[in-house]
């Protein structure tokens, strides 16, 4: 599956989440196909999208929290799957967009993790599925959270669309005031 198709899939799945999306190509990513101030894009730290998003998930319990991570950023930072297992947060799905490299950076190839969703389930995760068809996405919603999305993507063929133009302070404050329920006016500069 290509990475843009997977995101739209994660888009249409899921279309009332909060987004907390990993830093690189896939902030970039996700950004360019839809910029909404429900989505938290993180810029610069690598494998911190995962504990944003279960302080998210935990303090708003009525609310759907999407992680939308790479592998290497879900590798980087294992702890965080960990936490997520044992806090067991039911309104958290974790997305694991797998290309097997560091593509933000120029390529260079992760570790792997095959057994990703097996991984998950030892540490509490509620279900984890590996999607690579588009029939697989069938089996989604019979789940409760925590759940890992583990979706293999092929390498990039065509050139990655621009930064976000918002800056950090502004992406946290719309996202702040959208999760609160609270209308915003900013304009990106
Ligand atoms: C703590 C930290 N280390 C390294 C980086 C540099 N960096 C940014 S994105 C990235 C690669 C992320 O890889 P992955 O999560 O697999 O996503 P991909 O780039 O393949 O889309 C790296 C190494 C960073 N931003 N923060």
């Amino acid at each position: 599956m290509r990475k843009d198709e997977a995101i739209q899939l994660i888009l249409d799945q899921f279309p009332i989440a909060y987004i907390v999306s990993t830093c690189g190509h896939i902030t970039r990513d996700l950004y360019n196909k839809c910029d909404r101030e429900e989505h938290f894009y993180m810029v610069g730290s690598m494998g911190m999208a995962a504990p944003v998003a279960l302080g998210l998930a935990l303090a708003n319990e009525h609310q759907q929290i999407v992680i939308l991570d790479g592998d290497g950023s879900f590798l980087m930072n294992l702890g965080a799957a960990a936490m997520i297992g044992q806090q067991q947060p039911r309104n958290l799905i974790h997305v694991v967009l797998d290309n097997g490299m560091h593509e933000s950076t120029g390529g260079q190839r992760t570790i792997g993790m095959e057994n990703m969703t097996t991984a998950v389930l030892s540490m509490g995760y509620k279900a984890g599925l590996k999607m690579d068809k588009h029939e697989d996405w069938q089996q989604l919603h019979h789940h409760e959270g925590p759940v890992l999305i583990h979706i293999k993507v092929d390498p990039r063929t065509e050139k990655v669309g621009k930064r976000v133009e918002w800056t950090p302070q502004q992406i946290l404050s719309r996202f702040s005031k959208a999760i609160r329920g609270e209308t915003c006016e900013l304009s990106a500069n």
